[in-house]
Formats: C-alpha cells, structure tokens, sequence
C-alpha cells in the first residue's frame, strides 16, 4: 500500500510561514498555522468518537473552518461527505443515508435552517472549537488507496451516486494539473466556486501540495472577483461559463493584469462565441473537461495552446488517457477516460460501478472527438444531463417529484437554453386532476433545490412515448 508523508504537515514543514489562505477581509493563514488549527480541531472531533473510517457530513458554504474541518477529518482518517447548500432537506437525507453519515458538521450560520436534516448529531463549526481536544494518535501518512471525500453526483437513475474520491485520485488530480498548468512561485488561485463541489475541493490539495495560497471567497459574485483580481495577485482563477459572462461584462473596456495566467473553465459547455471574445481581449480563459468521477479536470488546454485551440476542451493530463468510442462517419462517440485521478468507484453501487466502468476507462457517457492533433472537442453531454450555471439537473430527478403529487398523473422534463443559466428544465405536465402551477412550484419547492425547478410548467394532454411506452423527451418541444 502506498503512502505518502501527511501532505499539510508536510507543507507545513517545507513552508510554514508562506501563506495557505487568504480570505477577503484581508485576514491569511499560513501552513503551519492551519496545520496546528487542523490537528486541534481533529482532536475535537476525536471527542465525538469520530476516528478512522467514520462518514462525516460537511454542509458548509466557504469559510476558513469548513478546509480545518476537512484537513482534521484526514488527520483521523475520517471520510469527509461534502453537501450541497443549495439542495432540500430531503435531497440532503438521501445522501447521509446513502452514505451512511451519522454525524454532521457545519458552518454556523447554517445550523438554524439545518432543522430538518436527519442525522443522529448535528453540529457547528464552532460548536467543535468550543470541546476539549482528546488525546488521540493523529495521521502522518495518508494512504493513496484509501477514501478521503465522498461527492454525490446525479445520475440517469434519478438517484444520486456517491463518487469516491481516494487520497490517491486527488494526489494525482493535482500532480495532473500542476504538469499542465505549471507552477510558479507567485501563484495565488483564485476560488469562488463552492468547496463542497470538486472543482472548489481540489484546489485544497493544489494549494497544499503547491505550497501556494488560496484567496478564498465565500460566494461568487462579479464585483469581489473583479476587485480580486485587479488588486490581490490573483494569478489563476477556477470558473464557470456563466462567471466568465458575468466578468466580462463587468470588465467592460478594461484590461486584466498580466499576471492573471488562466482563468480554468470547467463544468460544463463553454460556448465558442464567449471564448471568441475572450481570446480576442486576450483573457486567457483555459477550457477544461472533466466532472466529480475524475476528481477535477481530466483534460485541459495548455498555456500554449490556450488561445490557440479555441474551442477545444485540450490534452488528456499526462497520468491521463482519453478516447473515443464507436465513433461515427463524424467521427463523435462516447468519450472514455483512463487515470489515476478517476474515481475508484460509486459508494457501494456495484450497478453503477458495472456500467461505469471497463478494464479501468470510465465511459462518461459525453460524446465528442479527437481532432488530427489529438485535441478533443466535448459535442454533447451525458444522455439528458441538463447543466444549468454549473450545477447538474437530471430530468428524472425532477419526475420522479412531480409524479408523486397526487393531481398529477405524470410529469416529462426537458431543458430550454437559458441567457444566464445556459439551460434550465421546464416541465410537461400530466393532469390527474385540477392543479394550478403554484401548488405545484409550492410541491416542489419543498423537494427540490431551487436551480433544479422547472422554470416553465405546460399541460399537456399526453406525454410523447415511443412503442415501447418510454418517455422521448426530444419530442417535449414548446
Ligand atoms: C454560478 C453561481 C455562482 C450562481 O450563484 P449566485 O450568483 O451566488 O446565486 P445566489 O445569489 O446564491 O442565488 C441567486 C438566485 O440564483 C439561483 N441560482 C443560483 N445558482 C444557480 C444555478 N446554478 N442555476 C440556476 N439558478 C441558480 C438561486 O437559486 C437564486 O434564485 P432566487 O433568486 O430565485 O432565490 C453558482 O450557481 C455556482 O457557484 N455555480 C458553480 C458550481 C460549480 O462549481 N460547478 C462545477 C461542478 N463540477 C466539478 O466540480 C467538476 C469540474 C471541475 O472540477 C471544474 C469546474 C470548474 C472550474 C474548474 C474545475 C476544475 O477542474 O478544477
Ligand atoms: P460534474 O460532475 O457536475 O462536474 O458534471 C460533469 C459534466 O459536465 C460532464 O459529464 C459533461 O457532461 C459536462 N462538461 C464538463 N466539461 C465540459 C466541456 N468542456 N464541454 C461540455 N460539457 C462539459
Ligand atoms: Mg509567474
Ligand atoms: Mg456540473
Ligand atoms: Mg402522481
């Protein structure tokens, strides 16, 4: 079994002083110092008898105690099941049963609204700062095989799978990165996505295993990111299509520094016209490839190809392998990918592991090609996924909620391009008897987390179904 030494304190030898986080107020913590608040908080943690092995919900919005709390859970090799805020109380039970979660930790200001979550104890960040540290034997190895995070991830299924990601796959997410990105000595990434998505995860390992600071932002919003950028020595940021729109309208005729190298685009489909007009203003926006399966990006372009490529999400990282399956005359087919960053599997779904997965490539279930040069462009997304500001919606998902109000005989959701959002769902409904659109929003409100409902609902008398009775959501058109 592999291990490696503890990657914080390991940082926190090699740099202790250089800074780990900066948040905006202006307020830095250097490694030794996380380190040294990491370790007291896992010895807090230690008291409610979690220790190595133990599910640890961590419903959090961006703060510093939310990556304490992360870093502890790895000194008790813990496993760290990261919840999105914006999901119901009832999306956030199915997950801490399905990743038999007992404890929760979270952040302060979300304690109040966590009422409704089920798990045996539930506790603030602060809560923990305010219990006696045990003395407990802390890690000073990580092994690269065994489970840090857990991220659901939604599925065709209409129920969320929980994608494991090892030590090992962030290790190699990161060493992936670093080899194509490059490292330089003044780097400070920028981070306004959510830490509780691998996008925002990974960049936790990055900032370790780099040495490099993290500017930390609690949420997104264009003004903070553009003042970040202007004025803090942001050198990389990580975003989403519907961040770069925003920022470049609020950029309006000015420049970015120089030193900004990469802005990392990822999540989803990156319309070629945007990154046009990026290129042109020489924004040096880096379209990536990847989802939570494969613990971050898999492919990227690289600095030289950035604005060269335009359109094209890039190279498989150097551990990493991409191809094309069963291509057609146009040579698209389902894009599989290969490496030590891919998820060692969905948590105790050997289905879904079977389908995933063959002799160790991932099947996506994305479409796209191979250029001459090896370059590859994403033409499609999973069968239905729906994307909408980087957040994943399955139609099913939302089905399988609407179907089970009683006034409606049946529900068919599709996706209508959106301004904003890029898509949003909009729903086709089935009448069993009279139901107004407002009891149904009110229904589904309660279920479902606000980007996942329907931004239109339309009677209709019957759904479209092919011989075979299934449901042919190309055929639900307005
Ligand atoms: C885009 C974001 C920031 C929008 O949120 P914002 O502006 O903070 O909204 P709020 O103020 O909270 O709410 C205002 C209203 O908007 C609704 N709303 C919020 N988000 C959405 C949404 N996505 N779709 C539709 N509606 C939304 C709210 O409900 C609210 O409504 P009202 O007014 O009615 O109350 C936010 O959505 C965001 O942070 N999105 C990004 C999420 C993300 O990180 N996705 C990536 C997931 N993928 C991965 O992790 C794998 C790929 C990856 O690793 C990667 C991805 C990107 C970049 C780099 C990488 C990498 O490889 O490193
Ligand atoms: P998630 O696991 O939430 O990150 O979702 C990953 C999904 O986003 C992928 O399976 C793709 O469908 C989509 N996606 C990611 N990168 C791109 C890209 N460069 N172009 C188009 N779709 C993308
Ligand atoms: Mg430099
Ligand atoms: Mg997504
Ligand atoms: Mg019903």
């Amino acid at each position: 079994q592999e291990t490696i030494p503890h990657w914080l304190s390991k940082q926190a030898d090699l740099a202790p002083d250089k800074t780990a986080i900066e948040i905006e107020d202006g307020y830095c913590l250097t490694f030794k110092e996380l380190e040294y608040k990491s370790k007291g908080f896992a010895r807090k943690l230690a008291r409610l008898k979690i220790t190595k092995g133990t599910h640890v919900g961590i419903l959090s919005t961006n703060e510093i105690p939310m990556i304490i709390a992360i870093h502890a859970l790895s000194y008790l090799g813990a496993v760290g099941v990261l919840l999105n805020t914006r999901l119901t109380p009832e999306e956030i039970n199915f997950q801490l049963k399905d990743a038999e979660v007992s404890i929760v930790l979270t952040a302060d200001h979300l304690k109040e609204n966590s009422k409704g979550i089920k798990a045996e104890t539930i506790h603030s960040f602060s809560e923990i700062d305010e219990l006696e540290e045990k003395e407990v034997r802390l890690c000073t190895e990580l092994n690269l095989a065994e489970t840090f995070t857990i991220i659901y991830t939604s599925g065709t299924t209409s129920f969320p799978k929980g994608v494991i990601h090892t030590y090992g796959n962030h290790w190699w997410s990161a060493v992936g990165s670093a080899l194509n990105l490059g490292i330089h000595s003044d780097d400070k990434w920028l981070m306004p996505l959510p830490l509780f998505h691998v996008s925002g995860l990974s960049t936790l390992i990055k900032s370790v295993m780099y040495g490099m600071p993290i500017y930390l932002l609690e949420k997104f919003n264009e003004r903070t990111v553009h003042h970040a950028i202007m004025n803090k020595g942001i050198t990389i940021v990580s975003v989403v299509t519907v961040m770069v729109q925003r920022l470049m309208s609020f950029l309006g005729d000015k420049k970015y520094p120089e030193s900004l190298r990469c802005l990392l685009l990822g999540g989803g489909p990156a319309p070629k016209p945007l990154l046009e007009k990026a290129a042109e203003r020489n924004i040096p926006v880096f379209q990536s490839y990847g989802m939570t399966e494969t613990a971050s990006q898999i492919v990227t372009l690289s600095p030289d190809n950035a604005l060269k490529k335009i359109g094209s999400a890039g190279k498989a990282l150097f551990p990493a392998q991409v191809k094309i399956m069963e291509p057609g005359e146009d040579s698209i087919g389902e894009i599989h990918v290969k490496g030590p960053m891919v998820t060692a599997g969905y948590f105790k779904n050997e289905e879904a592991n079977q389908q995933a997965f063959n002799s160790g490539w991932l099947a996506t279930g994305d479409l796209g090609y191979l250029d001459e040069a090896g370059f590859l462009y994403v033409s499609d997304r999973r069968k239905d996924l729906i994307i909408s500001g980087g957040e994943n919606i399955y139609p099913s998902e939302i089905e399988s909620v609407l179907s089970g109000m009683e006034q409606i005989k049946e529900a068919g959701v599709t996706s209508k391009a959106d301004e904003t959002w890029g898509q949003v769902p909009v729903a086709f409904i089935v009448k069993n008897s009279e139901v107004t659109e407002d009891e149904i929003w009110t229904f589904a409100r309660k279920r479902l987390a606000k980007y996942k409902l329907p931004k239109e609902i339309h009677f209709i008398d019957h759904l479209p179904r092919n011989a075979s009775n299934k449901l042919i959501r190309s055929r639900l058109k307005l």
